[in-house]
């Protein structure tokens, strides 16, 4: 007999099925006893007799019975078991209750004892979100003639400038871990024109906020040849399209147990920065620099939402002042960067990236860094790059923000912060 999986039981009426999993909950009735065995797909009721002993909640299971209809059990149906298995029995009680998971309850003790606490179906359904939108993010960018490409993490120098960098030692050189793959997928561009990647990226914040993780999933695009950074928002606008669209298909029951509540994905519209500053200023009383915080993110975010009915808000033209050395300048103090807030959080930084060896080295010297630092990088845009752009999405901030998460560490398994290198 082959497996039936929980969420497939009522196809099996009258059937006799197998069915593996855990043992999620269980409840004594005196006369019957009722197991919940939960699989990657759900959970469903089976009833037990007095033949069988039952184990701690969490121990691996086998069972052997017929489907009946019960408009009582979940779902309306459960099994009668005829013969039970432990694969292992748990040797402790868990130190959380899965079935009565709830994130707002603890949530420390929730990412300590995150080996089980993932096995709850609500902890583990923004990491399936997750999955389902890197799933489309690579399938779309596959579709419009991109390469994936897998460049290193181990780094002579960073990337995106700042004091947030993880230093290691590397034999008997200084090393870190990178910040970002930005040189790396420009020197890329020269090779394959368009290239994304999806990997790990680590950023020394000292700082513990709901939305910072010391080492986070970076979704990665860069594309040669292009007119403006206008041509790589529209490819983000479609790729966004896209990956919803495959974790709407492919993460609907993980959708529902979170309450996601899908997007408008219509319009993204775009506001200049200078626009942008005015807004908040004049319009919300809100006094900001040229790199805006958290709170003014969040309200230019329900500006947007209330004055166009948007969830998507796209800011542009970035001052130099807040944009690394590779941001191509304008001229005028702007540069050809970009962000991209969704319901208020930043999602995305982007924008053309400068391509002229003469221009690198002089914005280098401008944003006070030794050239010397950036020698392997330089050395590409002596042979010919051409205008090219790109940017990259936070994964675990898309996936905050879709499932509506409090926290930033819920949607990553084992996530790194400032006190946090376990489990
Ligand atoms: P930036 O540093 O803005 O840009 O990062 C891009 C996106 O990554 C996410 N992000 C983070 N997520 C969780 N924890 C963090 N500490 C964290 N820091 C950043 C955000 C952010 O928008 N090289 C450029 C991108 C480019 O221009 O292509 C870069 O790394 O969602």
């Amino acid at each position: 007999m082959c497996r039936t999986l929980a969420r497939e039981v009522s196809r099996h009426v009258g059937q006799n099925i197998v069915l593996q999993g855990f043992l999620h909950w269980k409840r004594d009735l005196g006369g019957i006893r009722f197991v919940l065995l939960r699989d990657r797909s759900g959970v469903v009721q089976v009833v037990v007799d007095r033949r069988f002993e039952l184990p701690l909640a969490e121990s691996s299971m086998k069972v052997v019975g017929k489907v009946v209809a019960n408009p009582k059990a979940p779902g309306g149906y459960e099994v009668l078991a005829e013969h039970i298995e432990f694969y292992a029995k748990a040797t402790e009680p868990s130190p959380i209750e899965i079935p009565k998971e709830a994130w707002r309850a603890n949530p420390d003790t929730l990412l300590e004892y995150r080996y089980v606490s993932l096995r709850g179906e609500k902890a583990r359904a923004p990491l399936k979100l997750q999955a389902a939108l890197v799933r489309g993010f690579r399938a779309y960018l596959d579709g419009q003639g991109f390469t994936e490409i897998f460049t290193p993490k181990i780094v002579s120098a960073g990337a995106e400038g700042g004091s947030n960098l993880f230093g290691i030692d590397y034999f008997e050189h200084r090393a870190y871990l990178a910040q970002s793959p930005q040189l790396y997928k420009q020197i890329m561009v020269g090779v394959f024109e368009r290239v994304y990647e999806v990997a790990p990226v680590f950023r020394a914040e000292q700082h513990a906020t709901s939305r910072h993780l010391n080492e986070y999933l970076s979704l990665d695009v860069e594309m040669g040849f292009i007119e403006s950074e206008a041509e790589v928002m529209d490819l983000e606008e479609e790729l966004l399209r896209a990956m919803l669209e495959e974790a709407r298909h492919l993460a609907d029951h993980e959708a529902r147990i979170l309450g996601v509540e899908w997007p408008n994905t219509r319009e993204m519209p775009r506001l200049e920065h200078h626009e942008a500053r005015r807004i908040l200023r004049e319009e919300l009383g809100m006094p900001v620099g040229a790199d805006f915080n958290e709170e003014a993110e969040r309200a230019l975010g329900a500006w947007a939402k209330e004055r166009w009915g948007v969830d998507f808000l796209f800011v542009t033209r970035y001052p130099e002042s807040a944009r690394p050395f590779y941001a191509y300048p304008e001229g005028d103090g702007t540069t050809r960067g970009f962000d991209l807030l969704f319901r208020g959080l930043e999602i995305t930084s982007g924008g053309q990236r400068i391509h002229r060896y003469e221009v690198l080295l002089e914005q280098l010297r401008k944003k006070g860094h030794d050239p010397a630092q950036f020698a392997g990088y330089l050395e590409v845009f002596k042979y010919g790059m051409p205008p090219h752009g790109g940017f990259a999405i936070g994964a675990e901030r898309l996936t905050q923000r879709l499932a509506n998460l409090p926290n930033v560490r819920y949607a990553r398994a084992f996530p790194r912060d400032r006190h946090r290198l376990t489990p």
